[in-house]
């Protein structure tokens, strides 16, 4: 490597995570992709239709989408920016009115955020809320009732905005989202009213903190033996590279972008004598 080549990558390290450092870390937030545990999240579906209720429940699978800020100590602030929640069980529901009997059965359930709330603040055990989210629903619900049967497909339901609570917790590399849902709609049947729909449950995702992409040689810290590592593929391209760590979704390149999370990973670390 030529001398004027790690001279320009020290600099910009020196300047990258100077930055890093003070009020930067405040402004930098890295996206994180939780994806939901499965085998521990699930949500309820509860429906009231004409004054009857039946309720069933589902396990749920997908992504949360999750933007932290980037540097050591604890989270401040969350914001949870996009997410899609699918119901990995079909929703069963019976209703009994004297001698009048009706179903509803849904087909492939999702939730998917249409527009992210505000940026919530995360206190010293991690909880959080995020207002003002807006939720569209996906799939199908088919009914099958006294006085009507047919299918709503929910795309087509206004979206809701709800709030919802969670809690971030890290252990080691490992974070962990908990967050509450509770969504309530109407349903409307050719402009009637005729009763309610409400999801509820919590659903529990994990992700690896965003600076174990710097770490090359998988110690657990950023340090000098990364910083090695990065060097030797400082502004090379091709399939992948170890140290080709941004965006997400790797570019091929090694270049200004990876650095900037490597200067802000710089440091980073956990003691695993603890
Ligand atoms: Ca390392
Ligand atoms: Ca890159």
């Amino acid at each position: 490597m030529k001398f004027n080549k790690i001279l320009n990558l020290c600099l910009g390290l020196l300047i990258l995570s100077t930055v890093g450092s003070t009020s930067y870390s405040q402004i930098v937030a890295w996206d994180h992709h939780f994806i939901v545990d499965s085998q521990i999240s699930n949500v309820m579906v509860e429906a009231t239709i004409m004054g009857q209720t039946d309720q069933d429940n589902s396990a749920v699978v997908g992504w949360i989408d999750v933007d932290l800020p980037a540097g050591n100590g604890p989270i401040s602030m969350i914001h949870v920016n996009d997410l899609a929640i699918d119901l990995a069980e079909q929703i069963e529901l019976n209703y009994r009115w004297v001698f009048l009997t009706g179903q509803v059965s849904s087909t492939d359930l999702g939730i998917d955020m249409a527009q992210a709330g505000s940026i919530g603040l995360v206190n010293e055990i991690g909880q959080f809320t995020q207002v003002e989210n807006i939720f569209t629903g996906r799939g199908s619900m088919a009914y099958d009732m006294p006085f009507a049967s047919g299918q709503v497909a929910l795309a087509e339901m206004d979206p809701i905005t709800s709030d919802f609570a969670g809690v971030i917790t890290q252990q080691d590399t490992v974070l962990k989202l908990e967050m509450s849902i509770d969504l309530e709609f109407p349903l409307i049947l050719d402009g009637s009213d005729i009763g309610t729909a409400r999801i509820t449950g919590t659903i529990i995702a994990y992700a690896d903190i965003y600076w174990t992409r710097a770490d090359f040689n998988s110690d657990n810290s950023i340090d000098i033996s990364d910083l090695e590592i990065f060097l030797s593929h400082w502004l090379t391209s091709g399939q992948d590279i170890i140290a080709d760590i941004a965006p997400l979704e790797p570019d091929g390149v090694v270049n200004l972008l990876d650095m900037q999370v490597f200067a802000n990973s710089w440091l980073s670390g956990y003691d695993v004598s603890q």
